[in-house]
Parts: structure tokens; sequence; C-alpha cells
């Protein structure tokens, strides 16, 4: 690559990173646990966060953040829970970066937050790069996208802490092997998690919510629901 394009890319890395430490001092400061998720278009984040926000709020303060390059409709889908949501439009760009956190976050959400939920853009590939400042990292990846998604896209599931494998009551009516799809999440993440879950019918989620209560306890030593 030109050494020049390297530069400037580095230059943007760093500048990222200064941001996203200083978003983590400051999560760390009012103790707010943040979860982001990432998948390609469609898979399923906002589905999966409409479901999360209504579980989390019967306990938790919680508010999200939503990107998408264009429209506010992921956000309104979010609103529906009753929870602060602000929708991040990023025009021409393929992924949320530490500074449209920091700006999105300027003066809110209204209240004292104990979980910031931030669905990232529908990109398997950009998002991978950019630190956001949270604690943990979901990527989720449905059964209609085929087992080799992992192989394909390591850097995004390596930084994973949490793989959701979504939609998993179409898997009766597709050619989809969930042991192949976990197996291949091994070959490029032997740590993570794994759950299988159904957006649509809710199937996973008590898992879920475990998971999520044990990480954000282990981040920010709450008790558990
Ligand atoms: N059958 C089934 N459909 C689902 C499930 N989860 C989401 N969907 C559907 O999949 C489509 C895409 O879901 P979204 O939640 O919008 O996906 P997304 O990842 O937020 O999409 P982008 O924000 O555009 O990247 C919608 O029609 C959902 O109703 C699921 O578990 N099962
Ligand atoms: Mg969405």
């Amino acid at each position: 690559m030109n050494p020049r394009i390297v530069e400037v890319r580095k230059n943007i890395m760093k500048k990222n990173d200064l941001a996203a430490a200083a978003l983590r001092d400051r999560f760390q400061l009012k103790r707010m646990f943040v979860a982001s998720f990432v998948s390609s278009p469609g898979a399923g984040k906002t589905a999966f966060l409409e479901r999360t926000l209504k579980i989390a709020r019967s306990s938790r303060r919680v508010a999200a953040l939503v990107g998408d390059l264009a429209t506010e409709q992921d956000a309104e889908r979010l609103r529906h829970s009753g929870a602060p949501v602000r929708q991040i439009t990023t025009g021409t760009i393929c992924h949320l970066d530490a500074e449209m956190i920091e700006h999105a976050l300027q003066g809110w959400p209204p209240d004292e937050v104990d979980w910031l939920f931030i669905e990232n853009v529908g990109n398997l590939v950009c998002p991978a790069s950019y630190d956001l400042g949270e604690h943990l990292r979901v990527v989720l990846v449905s059964v209609t996208e085929g087992e080799d998604k992992p192989l394909k896209y390591p850097h995004m599931f390596r930084a994973a802490s949490l793989i959701v494998i979504n939609k998993i009551d179409l898997v009766p009516h597709l050619d989809f092997s969930l042991r192949q799809t976990i197996d291949n999440v091994r070959l490029v993440n032997r740590d993570a998690a794994v759950l299988e879950v159904s957006a649509r019918t809710g199937e996973g989620l008590e898992a879920w919510r475990d998971w999520l209560c044990a990480e954000a306890a282990a981040a920010r030593e709450f008790v558990p629901l």
C-alpha cells in the first residue's frame, strides 16, 4: 500500500483510539456499562435490541444509540421500549467511530444510565477497526447468512466477547448447520461465548439476559438481576 495512505490511516486510528480511551474513562466514572452490537445488514440487531431493552428496563436504567447511513427508523423502533434512544446517521460512512459516540452523548441521555447499548451500522468489515470505548462487543450472525461468515470476516468475529446466532426459528426451513457455524466461530475465536437465539420468538433470550447481567456485574460490580 502507498506509504502516504498507510500514514493517514494510522493517524485516523490513533485519533479514534484516543477518543475511545476518553469515552472509556467517562463510562467508568459514570459507572455506565456499555455494549455494542455489530452484524451484517438485516441480521436482526434492532429486533434483538428491542427485546433486550424491554427485558433490561424492568430493573436497569437503559439507553441506546443506533447508527445507520440514513433514516431514523431503527431509533423509532427502539423507542417503543420507552428507553431514550438517539439515532446517529453517518451519511456515506460505513461504521460508527468514537467521536460520533462522544458527540451523540453531549447532553444526552437526559438521566443517569446504567446500561448503554450501541447498534453499529450493518457491516461486518469497517466497524471491526473502531474502538467505541465499550466494555464488550456482541457480533450477531443470522442463520440465513450461511455458516462461513466467521471464516470470511475473522477480524469482526475475533473482536467479539459474544457471538449471537439469530433467527434460529428459521433453521427448520433452511439448509443451515448450527454445528458447522459454531465450529467456524471456534477457528477464529476460541474464547467468545456463543448463544443461539430468536429475536422473533424470544427463544434463547433468558441465557442472553443471564450472560449480560454477569458481564455487567463483572464490569461494574453490580448485583445481578
Ligand atoms: N424469522 C426471524 N426474523 C427476524 C429475527 N430477527 C430479526 N428478524 C427480521 O429480520 C429483518 C431484519 O431485522 P433488523 O432487526 O432490522 O436487522 P438489523 O440487523 O437491525 O438491520 P440493519 O440495521 O439494517 O443492519 C426484519 O424483518 C426482522 O423482523 C428472528 O429471530 N427470526
Ligand atoms: Mg438495525
